[in-house]
């Protein structure tokens, strides 16, 4: 299968077959039936325009009180665990990593976004994190380890799987627009990244 680089990102187009993406879907949906969306207010009060679930034994979530991981939904349930579909995925790409103890749910409607930012509250950043894109496609940049200087945009689409390690588990990163209505696997339009996590 095809392996695209963009400096350290690892991009498999189309990993995920498209019967493959309905079976993940469905088994999302019982997920956030458990666990269900959330708009997180980031510490400032501002709404995300992003929606977050999560399974695992943690989550990732923002709120007055800061950034962090969770053990538990703001409901008090217990998230449900990582669907086995998606620990095939990591072992399959990753054998070397240690098992993912977070998947983080982002559910993007047409006009959502998310701002350049780094992935920091994990504990070990020798650990990979694993993103996989379901719906609409989406643009995605990538930048450097410190803010500013160059940056470069890939559309990330259905079935992509992206693979961060070594220098770009510590670059910055964001989605910059949603392209609506260019997929179907989600009924009523929209995109879903998940992203693998090693937390501890
Ligand atoms: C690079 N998600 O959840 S996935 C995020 O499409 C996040 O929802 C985006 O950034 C999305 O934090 C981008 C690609 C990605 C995910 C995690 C990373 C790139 C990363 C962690 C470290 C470095
Ligand atoms: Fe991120």
């Amino acid at each position: 299968m095809t392996v695209l680089r963009i400096r350290d990102f690892e991009i498999h187009p189309a990993y995920i077959p498209a019967s493959e993406q309905k079976d993940l879907v469905e088994r999302l949906r019982a997920c956030l039936a458990v666990a269900p969306l959330v708009q997180p207010t980031t510490p400032r009060g501002k709404a995300m325009s992003v929606r977050m679930s999560a399974a695992g034994d943690y989550g990732w979530v923002s709120d007055a009180k800061g950034y962090r991981y969770e053990p538990r939904h703001p409901s008090g349930v217990d998230w449900p665990p990582i669907p086995d579909a998606l620990l095939k995925i990591w072992r399959d790409l990753v054998p070397d990593a240690r098992l993912p103890e977070c998947c983080l749910i982002n559910w993007y409607d047409g006009a959502a976004r998310m701002g350049l930012h780094q992935d920091k509250d994990e504990a070990d950043f020798s650990q990979p994190v694993v993103s996989i894109s379901l719906g609409d496609e989406a643009l995605f940049r990538v930048g450097n380890a410190t803010r500013g200087g160059k940056t470069e945009s890939i559309w990330l689409r259905s079935g992509d799987v992206v693979v961060m390690q070594g220098a770009a588990r510590r670059a910055y990163h964001g989605i910059d627009r949603v392209r609506p209505d260019s997929s179907t696997l989600l009924p009523n339009g929209g995109r879903i990244n998940l992203t693998l996590r090693v937390v501890t």
